[in-house]
């Protein structure tokens, strides 16, 4: 059973608790709806890289952002296709592409559109993060049979004017009931470590929570912290916080996939090993995110190994396509 009336006091008293009773609680949870020894991994590609006119504090893209990134053009077709190859071999089971958008036009749709259908055709599932959609959007992605549309919240409402100027909080609320409406999986969660206080991270869980329905994927970002962004310089957050709000996460969104998501390269192993421990259950898989690093494969090998925990496999087969 979802519940969508979560309060302030009720999250922060999760956050208050003994680290053992909350990582207990969590997981115990976690137990009821999840086999506690499987990841579903997903690879990511920046299929339009840098000048994104938004201004959000903490990306490498922002053309506010004082930044040595090289823009690029909309990738070819054919990159993306090897792309998407190279990770199914690699063992992901879904292929998300990001744009540094502010929002796609409907000619870039259509291309991105022919990224879906090629990736399907290689038996992966689909997931794209574009930035805003408009209603007609959301509703061609999902005929286009789009797997998950990720779009983050952030922050708490609160915290948000700190960070981003240049979209609305309440904007980024309109996309997503676009997307849900559409019948599209939601991906949506967070950055910790952008200098927000417990109380920030409290009600960013709980505005995901109390949406009408739980997002299906909870990624929570560690914030990567990029030269000649705003938020270069910022306190690094206590990993152990960190850990507390994968499993709040946990308990509250008990059905959902928690990705344990950037940040993993400035982590120890311990620290994402108490993440599993805390419900997470997914994460991104290959060595890059978007612009920056992500652990090489084989380093997740063997975290996986020494874990003991299985990555989710593709369970159909691949359909018959022109792709190959
Ligand atoms: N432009 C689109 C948008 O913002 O909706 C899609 C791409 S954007 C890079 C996807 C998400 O990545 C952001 O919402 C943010 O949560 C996360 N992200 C970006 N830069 C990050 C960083 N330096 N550290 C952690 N997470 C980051
Ligand atoms: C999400 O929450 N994290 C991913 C994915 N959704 C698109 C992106 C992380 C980006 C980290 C910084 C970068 O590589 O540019
Ligand atoms: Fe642009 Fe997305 Fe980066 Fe914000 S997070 S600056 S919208 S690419």
């Amino acid at each position: 059973m979802q519940r969508h009336d979560w309060s302030v006091e009720e999250i922060g008293d999760l956050f208050g608790l003994p680290f053992n009773d909350l990582l207990f609680q969590a997981q115990t949870i976690h137990r009821r709806h999840f086999d506690a020894n499987q990841v579903q991994v997903s690879t990511l590609l920046s299929i339009k890289t840098g000048a994104c006119p938004e201004d959000c504090g903490y990306c490498s893209q922002s053309a506010s952002s004082d930044t040595t990134l090289e823009r690029e053009k909309l990738l070819p077709l054919d990159e993306v296709i090897s792309a998407a190859r190279a990770a199914r071999e690699s063992g992901s089971t879904r292929f998300c592409m990001g744009a540094a958008w502010r929002n796609p036009t409907d000619k870039n749709l259509d291309r991105v559109i022919e990224m879906i259908d090629a990736v399907q055709g290689l038996g992966m599932e689909t997931c794209v993060t574009l930035g805003m959609l408009t209603q007609p959007q959301a509703q061609r992605l999902k005929e286009s049979g789009l797997d998950y549309y990720n779009h983050n919240l952030d922050t708490s409402p609160e915290f948000y004017g700190d960070v981003i100027t240049t979209r609305t909080f309440q904007d980024r609320l309109d996309t997503l009931a676009y997307v849900r409406d559409a019948g599209i999986n939601v991906c949506s969660g967070g950055i910790l470590g952008m200098g927000e206080q417990r109380r920030d991270r409290v009600r960013l869980l709980q505005e995901l929570a109390n949406q009408p329905s739980h997002p299906e994927s909870v990624p929570i970002n560690m914030l990567v912290k990029v030269e000649g962004t705003p938020l270069e310089n910022t306190d690094a957050l206590d990993p152990l916080e960190f850990v507390r709000t994968i499993a709040v996460a946990r308990i509250l969104m008990p059905e959902s996939y928690v990705r344990l998501s950037a940040g993993r390269t400035q982590m120890s192993d311990e620290t994402q090993a108490l993440c599993f421990l805390a419900g997470a259950n997914s994460m991104f898989y290959g060595e890059r995110l978007l612009t920056t690093d992500n652990p090489e494969e084989s380093r997740d090998q063997q975290l996986f190994q020494r874990l003991g925990l299985n990555m989710e496999q593709i369970e159909e087969e691949p359909k018959v396509c022109c792709h190959g």
